[in-house]
């Protein structure tokens, strides 16, 4: 533990890190869509506003660790703040030894370390912020420049003598109206628009409107928000939309709400700002079958839906209320139809591999994918995320330490003993491929080639491949 520096030296310095790294992330690349974290950047903001001098080290394009010894250099923090996903836990390690090494409080927020705070501050980190993150890390700036002790800040939690010490809980923001706009100038914004204008032609960007979600499916991990949920007005929407456009020409953005649109006034207000504000943009957003109706679609699709991501996850209704989902395989196919009819593109969300699937629902959902032919998709085996009902439904089930957290695994691997060995799961998820190709290939291929195609796969699936890989599980449903 760092003893917090005196420095009464002006206001208290900030620098907060992005510690993803795209570069040496070329697994990832391909799939992950580079947008500045918006945690970091309403942070950035908040502070700001509050008189805090902040800078941010964001490695998303950097090749090591020199712009932070930089920035610890020129910067000369009061503290390091370091936003957190699971895929970037060893570098933000790394990070937290070298503000170490200068003499600067480290403090992690974000989801993994909202998770795991244990392992923050094992591995060396001074203190964890595990829920909303504006109010919290203003007192503690403030606390650490005033060479105070942050351990009783509400929302933080330190190590004392060996034990965790948590100040009291940190009640959420009641207003998501009063934060100011996110500090794009913190970034590279140009670099972002940059590679989006290589890749689409397009200048995108992120924005939120709301935070939280107020479902509950079983396997959704919700380590900051809860099930909490508040939303922004449409009005600040509409003045977020505005300064991207106007400062960064962006003309493509992606809301990145958990759930776009979840309450029916509020998205409609919004649709009516979008037309009087007339700003040329098209957008994607994730939202749920339940939402969006036919007539909500279509005046979506007026202000500029281009694509949406929709989690359908299974074909199957039994599978659907296992996970409690809270949506019916009727609303999937009218959204899909829907989405189709308009022609706005869908990305499928689809999961292989949950507690109770059998063969038979594993073949609805491949009937189901087929029938409609989403433009996009992802089917990925079941992750079992700490803090989720669905972890604590296998975790006597889970394999060894290595594969049993959500590390690396990408929903590519197995990570606990299902009904199925991986190889079955890893086929399938190539069935889905080999429509999906089909689907590309649809008006360059014969309908009669791609449908023998089908049926020489479905054959072989039959005959060799599901005896050869569903091993000693057969037909067991876990
Ligand atoms: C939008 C989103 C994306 C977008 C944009 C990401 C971005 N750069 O912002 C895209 C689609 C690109 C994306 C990609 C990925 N994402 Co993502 N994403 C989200 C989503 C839906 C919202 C994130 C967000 O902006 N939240 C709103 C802001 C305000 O909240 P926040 O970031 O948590 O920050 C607040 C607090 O956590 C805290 N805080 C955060 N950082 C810090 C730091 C300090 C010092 C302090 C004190 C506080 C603090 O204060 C903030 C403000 O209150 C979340 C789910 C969720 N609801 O969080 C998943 C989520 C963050 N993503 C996740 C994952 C796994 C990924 C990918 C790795 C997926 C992949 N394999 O492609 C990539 C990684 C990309 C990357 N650059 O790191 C997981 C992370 C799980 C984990 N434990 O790591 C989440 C939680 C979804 C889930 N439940 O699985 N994602
Ligand atoms: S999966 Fe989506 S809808 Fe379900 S609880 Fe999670 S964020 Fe909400």
């Amino acid at each position: 533990m760092i003893e917090p520096p005196v420095r009464p030296d002006g206001p208290p310095r900030v620098l907060l890190v992005d510690p993803y790294m795209s570069r040496s992330d070329p697994m990832e690349r391909k799939f992950v869509e580079l947008y500045p974290s918006l945690g970091l950047l309403t942070l950035g903001a908040y502070l700001r506003d509050h008189d805090v001098e902040v800078s941010m080290v964001d490695l998303t394009f950097a090749r090591d660790l020199s712009p932070l010894s930089r920035a610890l250099r020129s910067v000369d923090p009061h503290l390091v703040g370091v936003h957190t996903k699971t895929l970037t836990f060893e570098r933000a390690v790394q990070i937290a030894r070298q503000a170490h090494a200068a003499g600067t409080f480290t403090i992690a927020g974000g989801p993994d370390s909202a998770t795991r705070i244990e392992a923050y501050l094992d591995a060396g980190f001074d203190a964890v912020v595990p829920g909303e993150g504006e109010v919290t890390l203003l007192e503690v700036a403030r606390g650490i420049a005033a060479g105070g002790d942050v351990g009783a800040v509400p929302g933080v939690v330190v190590r004392r003598g060996g034990k965790l010490v948590r100040g009291p809980p940190r009640p959420f923001l009641k207003d998501l109206d009063a934060l100011p706009l996110p500090a794009w100038d913190l970034v590279d914004m140009d670099r972002y628009l940059h590679e989006w204008e290589k890749r689409t032609g397009e200048r995108r960007a992120a924005l939120l409107t709301s935070r939280g979600c107020p479902f509950d499916c079983s396997w959704c991990s919700k380590p900051t928000f809860g099930r909490t949920f508040r939303q922004q007005s449409p009005a600040r929407v509409i003045e977020e939309l505005v300064a991207l456009t106007t400062r960064y020409r962006v003309d493509y953005v992606r809301f990145c709400d958990d759930v776009f649109g979840v309450s029916r006034p509020w998205i409609d207000e919004l649709i009516d700002r979008m037309t009087a504000a007339d700003l040329g943009l098209q957008f994607e957003c994730l939202a749920r079958v339940d939402l969006l109706k036919p007539d909500l679609l279509h005046r979506l699709r007026k202000v500029g839906l281009a694509r949406v991501y929709v989690g359908v996850e299974s074909g199957s209704q039994k599978m659907l209320d296992l996970m409690n989902r809270g949506t019916t395989l009727t609303q999937v196919e009218r959204t899909a139809q829907a989405l189709r009819a308009e022609g706005i593109r869908q990305f499928w969300f689809l999961m292989l591999g949950y507690p109770g699937e059998t063969l038979e629902d594993i073949e609805a959902t491949l009937r189901l994918f087929r029938r409609f032919s989403p433009e996009e998709y992802s089917v990925s085996i079941a992750v079992p995320i700490p803090g989720t009902r669905f972890h604590e439904t296998v975790k006597e089930r889970l394999f060894g330490k290595k594969r049993s957290g959500t590390r690396g695994s990408g929903g590519r691997s197995l990570l606990y003993e299902a009904a199925y060995p991986q190889g079955l799961y890893r086929w399938q998820q190539a069935r889905f491929g080999l429509d999906a190709a089909l689907g590309r290939a649809r008006g360059r291929i014969s309908p009669e080639l791609a449908r023998r195609v089908v049926h020489v796969a479905d054959g072989f699936h039959e005959r060799v491949a599901r005896p050869l890989l569903i091993g000693k599980n057969r037909g067991r449903a876990r």
